[in-house]
């Protein structure tokens, strides 16, 4: 699949997107069935699918693949998501350059310290000094060829405990230099500190939201406030990870899969995820 809309006339709609988070074409697809808007390239997921952390330890090339395939797979776009743009300014050239190449039409960039881990990690979360960042959102912007790339800016402000004031005066920033939407991340197990947030935010540029830890906040609640985009960045791989947990436990303890048949998807399911029907065409 080939043609599809860029996240950029996707949010000229005017409209909440709803997008959920992958790592493989394979849960891209279901997204898109499911009726998600656009794709979430997670690090998160895509380290995890090696069973690696998501610490900056997979190169820009392995994250790129991931997205690459996902959007090869999808009709709706895929927002990269790029931590902290790979090291410096020029990785961040770079990653623009190579993301567009690849047909990925928007990437999330985050102002931690580079190399990062996940924001839920018990560990420090540093943020870079404000002017680099911006200075990496102005790189990013001036390294695009289309018109079409869309940038978003994720701050971790509210991650590292650094409060409301410091995540707006950052995203405020972050609009300056040319990012298109910003994207505030919190690990509260309720909305408040975002909901201060978007009550302080002057609304010129879309707000993403990843509601991971305060599940109850709907994305309809979410829209009322003034959220754009809301991320279900990781469901998907924790469904998984339970999924397959328990039917393989359950096939080894009763040593037949009868107990399990019911419960998955029948292989002609998979073949019309993999489209063989069209594949098959071609032998025609
Ligand atoms: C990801 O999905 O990789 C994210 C979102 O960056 S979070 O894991 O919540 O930091
Ligand atoms: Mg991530």
């Amino acid at each position: 699949m080939t043609s599809y809309r860029s996240f950029r006339e996707l949010m000229a709609q005017g409209e909440l997107v709803r997008v959920a988070g992958a790592h493989d074409a394979l849960g891209a697809t279901l997204a898109q069935q499911a009726g998600f808007q656009a794709v979430w390239a997670s690090s998160f997921e895509v380290s995890a699918s090696r069973c690696l952390p998501d610490a900056s330890i997979l190169t820009m090339t392995e994250y790129l693949s991931a997205a690459a395939n996902m959007q090869k797979a999808i009709g709706i776009p895929v927002v990269a998501d790029v931590d902290t743009g790979y090291g410096n300014n020029l990785n961040v050239a770079h990653m623009v350059h190579e993301y567009e190449a690849a047909g990925i039409t928007a990437v999330c960039i985050e102002d931690k310290l580079f190399p990062k881990v996940n924001s839920f990690a018990a560990t420090s979360h540093d943020l870079l000094p404000l002017p680099d960042f911006t200075a990496k959102l102005r790189t990013a912007k001036s390294a695009q060829q289309g018109d079409d790339f869309y940038v978003i800016a994720r701050t971790e402000a509210l991650i590292n405990g650094l409060g409301v004031d410091e995540a707006l005066e950052r995203c405020s920033a972050y609009a300056d230099a040319g990012a298109d939407a910003v994207l505030v991340h919190s690990k509260k197990k309720d909305e408040r500190e975002v909901v201060e947030f978007l009550d302080g935010w002057d609304g010129r540029r879309p707000v993403v939201i990843v509601p991971t830890t305060y599940p109850q906040w709907s994305a309809a609640e979410a829209t009322k406030h003034g959220v754009s985009v809301v991320i279900y960045a990781n469901q998907g791989l924790r469904a998984t990870v339970q999924a397959l947990r328990d039917t393989f436990r359950t096939i080894y303890d009763d040593g037949t899969s009868l107990g399990v048949e019911s419960g998955i998807a029948p292989v002609s399911d998979v073949f019309a995820l993999q489209r063989l029907d069209d594949w098959l065409a071609l032998e025609a």
